[in-house]
């Protein structure tokens, strides 16, 4: 195996031109870690319809965790690999000469990171470092998108939140994806990958995990309508997110891989509403009044919070024509009746 040695002068793979996807072009492949979540299995069914072949690294567990993504495991190829595992990694990359590598994968529900410290950072801080290895080692000429976070910014240095703005994070999961970002960042300035990494803000879809305050909500509404509980356990209802729709938010991180050059970006809706709006909308979409059903629970309040996150998501929508297609409002509503017909 020939091992790439560190040269400033070397020209970057950014800077190579690159054929435009589509008609006419050999078929593109991306490789998805993550792709049984919710992210990847949005970003899996976009790919799939602008022709990739699409490889998806799923870890080894003791039952299959296919839910997202049942409807698409005819199209797309399924390899056993664990960000843990830097051999595995490797040889998935080297076998697949991906064109793009998308890493989605990560312990992403933030309060585990304060119970599971030291795990969230081998996922999510040191997993990141074995993947760019991968393809440093295996396939340089691999695009790779980093999924970067909102949390970076934390206790917010400045409103709205952009590109530039320092980071001060406030969980362990905030910092390990710290280090996911800065670990990128050097791994293209130091070998010339063509890495960006996207710092997303939250969004959200159907498909989230029962566990994040949105679903939470949609799914509590739900089962108090249909008679399954009676009342809604929730934290901080002050807290104020910039939420959006993960189908959106999965094409702006295709779009970051197709410029000449890398760069990161900011993406969100640059809109901020607080829980206590959520659980507003959420409730009287089903004439409901949320006041009568949601208790504060001290179990869910977390150690350090961030109370506030805005995105400036300028950057983005002037350099790749990304914008955001769904309301906070219809987002909410769409989450709240995929819960209704879930559980009829
Ligand atoms: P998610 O639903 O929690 O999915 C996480 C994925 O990572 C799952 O497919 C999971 O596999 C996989 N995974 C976890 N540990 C792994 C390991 N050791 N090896 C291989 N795979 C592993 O997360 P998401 O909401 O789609 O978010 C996608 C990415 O974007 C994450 O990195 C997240 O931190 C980041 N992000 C999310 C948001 C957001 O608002 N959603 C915002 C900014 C950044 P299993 O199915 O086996 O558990
Ligand atoms: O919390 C408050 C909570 O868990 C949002 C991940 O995708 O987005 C996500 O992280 C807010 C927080 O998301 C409850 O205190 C109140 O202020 O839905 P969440 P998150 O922590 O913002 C970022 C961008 C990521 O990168 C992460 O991977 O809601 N809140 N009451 C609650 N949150 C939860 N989960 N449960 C409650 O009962």
């Amino acid at each position: 195996m020939t091992v790439q040695k560190h040269d400033p002068a070397r020209k970057g793979e950014a800077d190579k031109p690159r054929a435009p996807a589509g008609a006419g072009q050999p078929r593109r492949t991306a490789v998805i870690t993550g792709i049984t979540g919710q992210d990847g299995s949005y970003l899996a069914e976009l790919l799939l319809a602008k022709g990739y072949d699409v490889v998806g690294i799923v870890r080894r567990t003791s039952h299959d965790s296919y839910e997202r993504i049942g409807h698409l495991l005819d199209r797309v190829h399924i390899v056993p690999a664990d960000l843990l595992d830097q051999h595995s990694l490797t040889s998935v990359v080297r076998d697949a000469r991906p064109d793009e590598v998308y890493n989605l994968a990560a312990q992403s529900f933030v309060p585990t990171s304060w119970t599971q410290p030291v795990l969230t950072g081998e996922f999510t801080a040191l997993g990141v470092t074995r993947l760019l290895e991968a393809v440093r080692l295996a396939h340089p000429t691999a695009r790779v998108y980093q999924a970067s976070s909102s949390e970076m910014f934390g206790k917010a240095q400045e409103t709205p939140q952009r590109e530039t703005t320092p980071f001060y994070p406030r969980s362990p999961y905030g910092v390990a994806k710290v280090y996911g970002h800065w670990i990128t960042v050097n791994y293209r300035e130091s070998y010339g990958l063509y890495a960006v990494s996207g710092i997303l803000f939250n969004h959200e879809s159907p498909r989230r995990g029962l566990e994040f305050v949105t679903r939470k909500v949609t799914d509590g509404v739900a089962r108090i309508v249909k008679g399954k509980a009676r009342d809604l356990h929730l934290g901080n209802l002050d807290a104020r997110r910039d939420w959006g729709f993960a189908g959106d938010y999965v094409d702006a991180m295709w779009r970051m891989l197709q410029p000449p050059r890398p760069a990161d970006y900011v993406i969100g809706t640059g809109e901020m509403h607080s829980v206590r709006e959520l659980c507003d909308l959420a409730f009287s979409h089903v004439g409901l009044d949320w006041q009568k059903y949601v208790t504060v629970d001290p179990r869910f309040v977390r150690p350090a919070e961030v109370d506030t996150l805005q995105a400036d998501p300028s950057k983005a929508r002037r350099e790749l024509q990304w914008t955001p297609g769904t309301s906070f409002a219809d987002l909410v509503r769409m989450m709240v009746d995929a819960d209704l017909e879930r559980l009829s």
